[in-house]
């Protein structure tokens, strides 16, 4: 168990410009700052919560007052890089935690390795985590001997792990970035799915068509996922549904309206009794959100969350705690690299009418 403190904000911008950025899009920052927007006057709202590995998809939690990150593990495997994310080739999780953000962060080491896991191929991806009686559930998508994204879940009786595999997939899951949600009535829900590497457009009707083609520009966008989940947290207690995400007359989103449709890394939190679906619109690289009034939708888009960060790919988690909100996000300061990420935090804040006040890291 390793204890570390966050590292000084000049030595990380050294690094960060001594590194070449391979990421391909619009740098932060260079667009308009609309009326409104909590903009910062930096390149980074923040810095790396840790920098001895390579962290990204950050999924936090409150577990015994303490918060607990569940992020991917980047490694450098020299996998070339392809628009199916083979360059996200990860082996392991390593679970953070801290007592408060800000506060000192330990890495608890390897809590799950894909050598582990009975049925897996290769490349773990983004990871969520649950509670219930006693028992730490962290669920992981995780492609197949066949190579097809399943989901995964593996249980321990601490937050940090080490956590053990069922020895088969979640029956019915597929595609990836799995986040789990508790309602207040105690029910858990699990949302998945993207596209591209994510392979979700390979799925219609819960069937698999290796030929599933990306949706053309004037075609419905692909759609998120959702099923509740059994007692037994480890399977699903009801079909796998579609989750509609609509604009604000209504209707749902045509894949050309990139900087809005669902892409991948699904998160849902409440905030005075909505339910605030959040994810990434992917290769337009925006985290944006959709209100709902129920765990399944419709789900009503509002807006963008967080703008593009350094880096292609914005994954990110919302919680409270002690009366404020975070974000955790990961953007790629400490390398440049698409494949090499760091996982941060900063508050996020509500307007009056529970809106969240977009962040924008502006230079
Ligand atoms: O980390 C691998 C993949 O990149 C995640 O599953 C996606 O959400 C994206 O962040």
């Amino acid at each position: 168990m390793k204890k570390l403190t966050i590292i000084p904000a000049a030595v990380l911008a050294a690094l960060a410009m001594a590194s070449c950025n391979d990421s391909g899009h619009e740098e932060p920052g260079k667009a308009e700052a609309a009326k409104g927007d909590s903009v910062v006057n930096d390149k980074y709202l923040s810095q790396p919560l840790v920098s001895h590995i390579y962290t990204a998809d950050p999924s936090a939690h409150v577990f015994n007052g303490r918060i607990y990150v569940y992020p991917s593990h980047d490694t450098a495997t020299g996998t070339p890089e392809n628009d199916n994310g083979d360059h996200f080739n990860m082996m392991d999780y390593h679970i953070l935690s801290m007592d408060s953000v800000g506060g000192t962060v330990t890495d608890h080491g390897v809590a799950l390795s894909v050598k582990d896991i009975p049925w897996g191929g290769r490349q773990l991806w983004a990871p969520d985590a649950a509670f219930k009686d006693g028992t730490y559930y962290l669920y992981f998508p995780l492609k197949d001997k066949q190579d097809v994204f399943r989901i995964g879940v593996a249980t321990s009786n601490k937050p940090e792990g080490p956590f053990t595999a069922e020895k088969e997939p979640i029956k019915g899951s597929y595609s990836m970035d799995p986040t789990v949600f508790k309602d207040d009535d105690g029910s858990y829900y699990m949302y998945f799915g993207g596209i591209w590497g994510g392979q979700l457009q390979r799925w219609n009707n819960n069937k698999y068509d290796s030929a599933g083609k990306l949706r053309q520009g004037d075609e419905l966008a692909v759609l998120p996922r959702i099923a509740r989940l059994s007692a037994d947290m480890k399977s699903f207690a009801e079909p796998v549904r579609e989750i509609k995400l609509v604009d604000s007359a209504g209707n749902l989103f045509k894949e050309k309206e990139n900087d809005k449709r669902f892409f991948e890394a699904a998160w849902m939190h409440k905030y005075n009794g909505k339910y605030y679906f959040s994810y990434s619109t992917g290769d337009s690289h925006n985290l944006a959100y959709a209100i709902g009034d129920n765990p399944y939708g419709p789900f009503k888009y509002q807006g963008i969350i967080l703008y593009p960060v350094e880096g292609w790919t914005n994954h990110h988690s919302i919680i409270e705690k002690d009366g404020k909100w975070y974000l955790f996000y990961h953007d790629v300061q400490l390398s440049g690299k698409t494949h090499l990420r760091n996982v941060k935090v900063t508050e996020l804040k509500y307007d009056a009418d529970g809106k969240i006040i977009p962040i924008r890291a502006q230079k």
